[in-house]
């Protein structure tokens, strides 16, 4: 089992006072301090202790200690959890005393985790998911983080990979041993299988960038000219006066941003400045903020006046194939006949808000819908080249012509999940082919 020299420790609670605080341990280490601190020898696996915690002869505090055994641990190696009061000068006291023992020093950022990849404990996916769990504050964030956490990205892009190391090892055997019989339907099972990979990475990537934007967060850019009450309905959608609203036109310059978990899902609304021709400098640059926060949105809310139903005011052209509700605002205002289809709402008496809710929430969990999906750019780039390289595979005519491609089509998904062994190719082999013989 691998171990780095050094034994690390850290904090793995939140900073700030609290009940009880965990100090984590991890490295070869480990049962020396577990006796200097808490005077435990031969500590159990899996257990845990209520112990004094001390330094020398002065008392630090006490609490429960547990010792997890290598490999049996987050990180693969010998690890301790000291949970202590969440006091800050407990904490202090007790990193002091780590410190002053031999081979300890502080971990460093996603140590634990690093270590965790290394010692083969979770992939990278897995160890990404970890840290998206960490940071999820929405329920579907949470579902998300949690899935990959249990590996069902790594697992599907190790079971693709898994598939091409084993033709690989085919055709990589053939040219090194042309004088083994390859079965003649061999190659065009291959031809089929890299065929069948690239429509089903096609189709993984073709997912709108779902995974992503749940992490990131569903944009919703209010636009509109001035005065229309595009600041009124920011602060009538979050309830809270999140933007000055004001008869003036012109009111708002910069973005106000409102962050909101909507029915478990992250949701970043953005209240903007009013679009016209301004010749103002603080202003137009207000109105051009505005225009590229839209473009960059996943729905835009197009706020119209009510009075003036039905003659709309035209969003600029480069939105034009973006997902646009548009509302009419200020219907208390407004005496029309409208049609059912129309949206009209009112910042000010809050009618129409709760329908234009349901509909934000329908387009909210239409568009995160779905099986596994890609979360972040990096695997989304490996799988490109992917799909890249087994089409070439697939081009080729020959099966020697195809192993490089081969390669590196497994390459890059096993840069995805941190795990491309040497051997790996050679165990293929032998367990197949009887090389040896
Ligand atoms: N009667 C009525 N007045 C409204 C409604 N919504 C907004 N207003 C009024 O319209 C004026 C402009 O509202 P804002 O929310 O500041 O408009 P805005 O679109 O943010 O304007 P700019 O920031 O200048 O682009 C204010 O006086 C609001 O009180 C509504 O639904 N009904
Ligand atoms: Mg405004």
């Amino acid at each position: 089992m691998y171990q780095s020299g050094d034994t690390i420790y850290a904090l793995a609670s939140g900073f700030g006072t609290a009940g009880v605080a965990v100090i984590r341990v991890s490295g070869p280490a480990v049962l020396t301090v577990l006796e200097k601190l808490c005077g435990l020898k031969n500590p159990k696996s899996n257990y845990a202790y209520f112990r004094t915690i001390h330094s020398g002869k002065k008392t630090l505090d006490k609490g429960l200690v547990l010792y997890f055994k290598a490999p049996h641990s987050f990180t693969g190696e010998d690890v301790a959890e000291l949970q202590i009061h969440g006091g800050r000068g407990v904490i202090q006291a007790i990193q002091q005393a780590l410190s002053e023992i031999p081979g300890l020093r502080p971990a460093e950022r996603g140590e634990y985790s690093r270590r965790a990849v290394i010692n083969g404990k979770m992939d990278l996916t897995e160890a990404e998911g970890l840290l998206d769990l960490v940071h999820a504050e929405t329920e579907e964030q949470r579902k998300q983080a949690l899935a990959q956490l249990d590996g069902n990205l790594g697992q599907l892009y190790e079971s693709w990979r898994k598939q091409l190391v084993h033709h690989l090892a085919y055709a990589e055997a053939f040219i090194d041993f042309p004088e083994e019989e390859i079965p003649p339907e061999k190659e065009q099972e291959i031809n089929r299988d890299i065929a069948d990979l690239i429509q089903k990475i096609s189709a993984h990537l073709s997912d709108d960038r779902r995974g992503e934007r749940l992490r990131e967060g569903f944009q919703i850019a209010i636009l509109g000219v001035p005065n229309v009450g595009k600041s009124s309905l920011i602060n009538a959608l979050t309830k809270r006066e999140v933007a000055i609203v004001s008869q003036t036109a012109g009111t708002t310059r910069d973005i106000v941003e409102a962050h909101l978990d909507v029915a478990g899902f992250p949701v970043i609304l953005a209240d903007t400045a009013g679009l016209r021709d301004s010749s103002e400098e603080i202003e137009a640059e207000g109105i051009r903020r505005a225009v590229k926060r839209a473009e960059q949105a996943d729905l835009i809310l197009d706020i119209q006046d009510a009075t003036d139903y039905p003659k709309a005011k035209k969003l600029p052209k480069a939105l034009n194939k973006k997902r646009i509700i548009t509302l009419w605002n200020k219907s208390d205002l407004s005496n029309k006949k409208t049609t059912t289809k129309e949206h009209f709402i009112s910042a000010k008496t809050g009618a129409g808000i709760a329908t234009l809710w349901n509909e934000i929430k329908q387009i909210l969990s239409d568009s995160f819908s779905g099986g596994a999906a890609i979360t972040r750019e990096r695997y989304r780039v490996a799988l490109t080249e992917c799909v890249t390289h087994l089409q070439s595979a697939l081009d080729a005519p020959a099966l020697e012509l195809k192993t490089e491609d081969l390669r590196l089509a497994a390459r890059a998904l096993g840069r995805i999940t941190g795990r491309v062994e040497v051997d790996e190719l050679l165990d293929v082999i032998f367990r197949d082919f009887c090389i040896g013989k």
